[in-house]
């Protein structure tokens, strides 16, 4: 790539796509689910895939590749869908490639819906990293910017104009971060012709994990009416024993359609119903949503159903599950349903050998059965928001969620500028829009360890978490500092002080002795300064598999074990005043770039990469159990 192609091009890109996500964002982004009116045809699976190696990475787009077959313009390699292209090859140019990669695959759409003029066709893909832009036989239907949300093109119009049943989806995915991108990045050419060959180039990030990139989660096509059910928003609420959903439907294609809604219990049984599109459902007898480990009946979830019928008689049909709970925060506790609720959890990664970030459902459920064998009640999704199906999970487990955007690595001043803060602000209208229905999700997290010292940060989190409130009143927002909280400028906004600290690992390495008093003096200067609760949102230590030493010296299992001990005696002085929970740093290992304080990726899990537990996993274990029965409402056996 010479000068700065790739920079000018994805700048480009991003202006005019951020154009369009903002006319999105009138739109819903319902989960594709099937119904008696809508049909799903996943499309993942095996794609053909060419990274575009020319100097600048514009070929593809010089020679319109998305106009024939991308077999016929260049060599081509089988690609799965959904996953990280990087570690899927024996290349290292294809591992580290930066710039535009191309994806294709052939599929073909039933003659039904091409032929019923009522039906509309749209094309999704639940993921891409970072930029995508997307064709349906050689014609343009949408382009995306971020790399962790999903998006979708009505293709029912290029459908019927072009070749019918057959359908070429080319997607075009670039992985390149500006300083305006979520998260940051920037590109540097280096110059020194001594060193590097000319055009020789680096991506620089600021965060601690493997820029993977590609077509990461599901490629569905699906239907629907032409007068559909665009979107739906639930907010629950409970008095004694009613519970009230309050629902807002809207419907696209048609100005008059009448809507339905029916709220059935768990056994069938109908317990509300509504006629219109707003309303709110009483009912009787509620089972609430309760955490996993706070109750003996947790994540219970009524299903609502929505149907609209438009003038010419035509239904849609869609089924949302709806769990009833409530979520506040006051000076020094967490509630959910009125009841304390203490953050028992982990910090993961999507993240797994050979898949990198793709979307994996035995990983999902393997996630699932370790986080419950361990007695985690929740996990903060750091740093980019995870895939659907996850959230649906959590529900469905009960497992609670810190529902994180991909605001991580920002640390130049430069990326705190108005175009910066207006993708973050349009991130986060994204991320509501998909997951505000998901009982399980409590909190917004807008950033991680953002440079909050800086001044321009003041304006930037009371801007970023005052329209976060107003697109969701119902949670409380917060993010991730690590910053000295004297100098921090984005605390007095939020409603949860989360604090991650790594006291014997970055300050005073191998001295866990010191743990107890600087996690004291951490907790005491946060609380006297804010009178906020807090999360212990990270801490931990690394730990290779198999090493191990007594006394304990960092990098041991042991030392690791020790970390957390010291940690441990700390919060459970501090949950008695106004803690209100501790996240793991992290889950499982996960890969990182290359550098030298990272041994093939952050060994901070307390599960391998390969989800297999080192010592520190019993610790929680034990531990984790042993204060869902000091703070749920019944006890249960480890
Ligand atoms: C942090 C970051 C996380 C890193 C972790 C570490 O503070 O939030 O992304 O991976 O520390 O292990 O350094």
């Amino acid at each position: 790539m010479g000068s700065s192609g790739a920079e000018r091009a994805a700048e480009r890109l991003l202006l005019a796509a951020l154009c369009s996500v903002c006319q999105a964002l009138q739109d819903g982004m319902l989960f594709p689910t099937e119904s008696p009116s809508r049909e799903v045809k996943d499309v993942s699976g095996l794609w053909i895939f060419r990274a575009d190696e020319s100097p600048e990475r514009s070929r593809g787009f010089e020679q319109q590749w998305y106009k024939s077959p991308l077999a016929e313009t260049g060599p081509v390699i089988d690609m799965p869908v959904p996953s990280s292209y990087n570690d899927i090859t024996q290349d290292a140019q294809i591992r580290d490639f930066i710039g535009w990669v191309w994806y294709e695959k052939d599929v073909w759409v039933p003659a039904r819906w091409i032929q019923d003029r009522g039906t509309r066709i749209v094309l999704r893909v639940g993921s891409a990293h970072y930029y995508s832009v997307l064709w349906v036989n050689g014609v343009k239907v949408t382009e995306h910017v971020g790399g962790h949300l999903p998006f979708e093109a009505d293709i029912s119009g290029v459908l019927r104009q072009t070749s019918g049943n057959q359908c070429r989806i080319t997607i075009a995915v670039n992985n390149t971060l500006t300083l305006e991108t979520l998260p940051p990045g920037t590109i540097q050419y280096m110059t020194d012709r001594s060193r590097y060959p000319a055009g020789y180039f680096v991506q620089n990030t600021n965060f601690d994990f493997f820029n993977y990139a590609g077509i990461h989660r599901p490629v569905l096509l699906y239907t629907t009416p032409k007068a559909h059910i665009d979107d739906i928003t639930v907010e629950t609420t409970f008095s004694d024993n009613i519970g009230l959903v309050s629902f807002n439907v809207s419907v696209l294609g048609s100005s008059k359609a009448a809507v339905k809604v029916t709220l059935s219990a768990q056994d069938g049984r109908c317990v509300a119903s509504a006629d219109g599109s707003r309303g709110v459902l009483k009912v009787t007898d509620v089972n609430l949503w309760w955490p996993y480990l706070m109750h003996e009946n947790p994540a219970y979830l009524y299903s609502m159903e929505v149907q609209a019928t438009a003038e010419d008689g035509q239904t849609d049909v869609y089924t949302l599950p709806v769990g009833i709970r409530t979520v506040k925060v006051t000076s020094t506790q967490f509630l959910i349903n009125n009841k304390p609720f203490y953050f028992h959890g982990v910090n993961k990664h999507e993240d797994a050998d050979i898949r990198g970030k793709g979307f994996d459902w035995p990983l999902v459920v393997k996630d699932f059965n370790l986080m419950k064998w361990m007695g985690a009640n929740s996990f903060r999704t750091s740093h980019y928001p995870y895939a659907e199906e996850i959230l649906q999970m959590a529900d469905r487990h009960g497992i609670v969620i810190i529902d994180e955007c991909p605001g991580v690595g920002i640390k130049d001043i430069r990326s705190f500028g108005n175009v910066s803060l207006a993708h973050h602000l349009t991130v986060m209208e994204e991320l509501v829009r998909r997951d505000k229905n998901h009982p399980s999700v409590v909190m917004w997290s807008v950033a991680n360890e953002p440079a909050s010292e800086m001044p321009p940060a003041g304006f930037y989190f009371k801007e970023l978490v005052s329209h976060t409130r107003s697109l969701d009143s119902s949670r409380p927002v917060t993010y991730i500092t690590a910053s000295n909280y004297a100098r921090d400028l984005g605390a007095p906004y939020v409603d949860v002080i989360c604090v991650n600290s790594y006291f014997s690992w970055y300050q005073d390495p191998g001295h866990t002795e010191l743990i107890g008093l600087q996690l004291n003096t951490q907790f005491d200067n946060w609380y006297g300064k804010y009178q906020k609760p807090i999360i212990q949102s990270e801490y931990g230590a690394d730990a290779v598999p198999g090493l191990h030493s007594d006394p304990p010296m960092m990098f041991t299992e042991e030392y690791q074990k020790t970390v957390l001990q010291n940690y441990h005696n700390v919060f459970d002085q501090k949950r008695k005043e106004f803690v209100i929970g501790e996240l793991i740093w992290n889950f499982a290992d996960f890969m990182t770039s290359q550098s030298i304080i990272r041994v093939v990726g952050n060994k901070k899990g307390i599960f391998t990469r390969q989800r297999q537990p080192k010592a520190g996993a019993f610790l929680l274990r034990e531990r984790y159990w042993r204060i869902a029965n000091e703070t749920g409402n019944t006890l249960f056996k480890l």
